[in-house]
């Protein structure tokens, strides 16, 4: 076995797998994580918020960056981990596997590291597809794995800041990785004499001497620069080619994004249809109205006393969670002129109902710092026509910087809470 175990070490040896490299790889890593995290801490509080919290409604834009950042990045993570992982990998065939009780407890929170990474930024991913083949609700696990990564990348850099320390900055020389190499390989070579009784030809030493008689230096530099550009061209490909569907000037290159811009009814995409949330007939039939509800009082709306009472036009984003944005221009009725109507007190939030009767944006809740925006409304048209039926008509809610989500379509009620 440690015969075993040392053989791979050895024909794993690679001059980019030092700590530097990994140094370099984890910080990136490490700071993906930590965008990733606090960007869906945002999205997650909006959704669930906590009684005391309120938002910023401006800029409107506001969720669509976060959420995009939070697409984007846990993109990246897919190629930095990946490279993370080629790098470490020698260290998976350490000789003993482990050498006490904390090293047991580095290696195992270590496994866990990698492997609930592996998950999260999967399921994150797949999610964008709408793709959910696991038996657990989506946003609760990704929420609960986001805290445990966070827990697990503290422990990692606590357990590893001496390496992380020492391998910091650029100034760090090269050779000093090959130096480590090569005295970690003699400490090795020792052993392999203990083993077979000489050392083996072809091991790091001979290749990392190699290395340096070759020319000095340079052609390390080589395989560490060329490492880094393929890491550089994969992180920028897979990012590349999907940030179109948030960030327009890349529209032209979204080829793996599930979304593009100007695509779907009226020029904005469409998430869930009217025939998914069953809702076409209700939606369509002649006798609909929008029930306003306040404190005891209801008043049911048509669609033609909506349109008669003032209207304002706006330009807000659909800022999906899945990480697609899209801008577009509505016009509809302030929901704080139905909440003045009504003589809600200034302090109210509101529920909104959906004509959808399953499904978990059938109904949403709305703090009152969106009901009294200017810019919020029950809209009735986007971009210049009557609301198309995918995108909520009758009526829908459209509301600066919140989550797509919490964008009601097909409304049929609204109520003070
Ligand atoms: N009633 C209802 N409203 C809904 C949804 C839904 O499933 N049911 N999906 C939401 C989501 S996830 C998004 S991103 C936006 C998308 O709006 P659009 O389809 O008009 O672009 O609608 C939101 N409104
Ligand atoms: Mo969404």
């Amino acid at each position: 076995m440690r015969r075993l175990m040392y053989e791979a070490q050895r024909a794993l040896a690679s001059p980019v797998r030092n700590p530097r490299m990994a140094t370099v790889i984890g910080r990136l890593l490490g700071a993906a994580f930590l965008i990733c995290f606090g960007t869906g801490l945002y999205s997650h509080f909006l959704q669930d918020p906590l009684d005391w919290m309120r938002f910023a409604t401006r800029p409107e834009f506001l969720y669509q960056v976060t959420q995009g950042t939070h697409m984007i990045t846990g993109i990246a993570c897919f190629p930095l981990l990946l490279a993370k992982l080629y790098i470490v990998f020698p260290d998976l065939f350490a000789y003993p596997p482990v050498r006490g009780f904390i090293h047991f407890l580095e290696r195992a929170s270590i496994a866990l590291f990698v492997g609930a990474s592996l998950v999260q930024i999967t399921i994150g991913l797949l999610n964008t597809y709408q793709w959910y083949p696991w038996p657990f609700p989506f946003r609760q696990v990704h929420f609960a794995l986001g805290w445990v990564l966070i827990g697990l990348l503290v422990i990692h850099i606590g357990v590893k800041l001496p390496v992380i320390t020492r391998y910091w900055s650029k100034g760090s020389p090269v050779s000093d990785h090959l130096e480590d190499a090569v005295s970690n390989d003699r400490a090795s070579n020792a052993e392999a004499v203990r083993l077979w009784g000489s050392t083996r030809p072809g091991g790091v030493t001979g290749r990392v001497l190699d290395y340096i008689d070759a020319t000095p230096r340079a052609r390390t530099r080589v395989s560490r620069r060329g490492f880094l550009t393929t890491v550089g061209v994969a992180t920028t490909a897979v990012v590349g080619l999907t940030a179109g569907q948030t960030f327009t000037p890349l529209n032209a290159v979204n080829l793996f994004g599930p979304r593009k811009k100007g695509v779907g009814q009226q020029g904005v995409p469409v998430n869930r249809t009217s025939e998914q949330a069953k809702v076409a007939d209700a939606a369509m039939a002649a006798g609909w109205t929008l029930t306003v509800a306040v404190a005891g009082t209801e008043r049911s709306f048509t669609r033609s006393q909506l349109l008669a009472l003032p209207q304002t036009e706006v330009q807000l984003p659909i800022a999906c969670v899945e990480g697609w944005s899209q801008m577009a221009h509505w016009r509809g009725v302030r929901l704080s002129d139905l909440a003045d109507l009504m003589s809600a007190d200034p302090d109210t939030s509101f529920r909104l109902i959906s004509l959808e009767e399953r499904g978990s944006f059938s109904k949403t809740e709305m703090g009152r710092e969106y009901v009294r925006d200017p810019l919020t409304l029950v809209a009735l048209e986007l971009n210049g026509e009557t609301l198309d039926l995918e995108h909520g008509y009758p009526a829908r809610m459209i509301a600066p910087g919140r989550p797509g989500v919490l964008q009601t379509k097909w409304l049929s009620r609204i109520e003070a809470i």
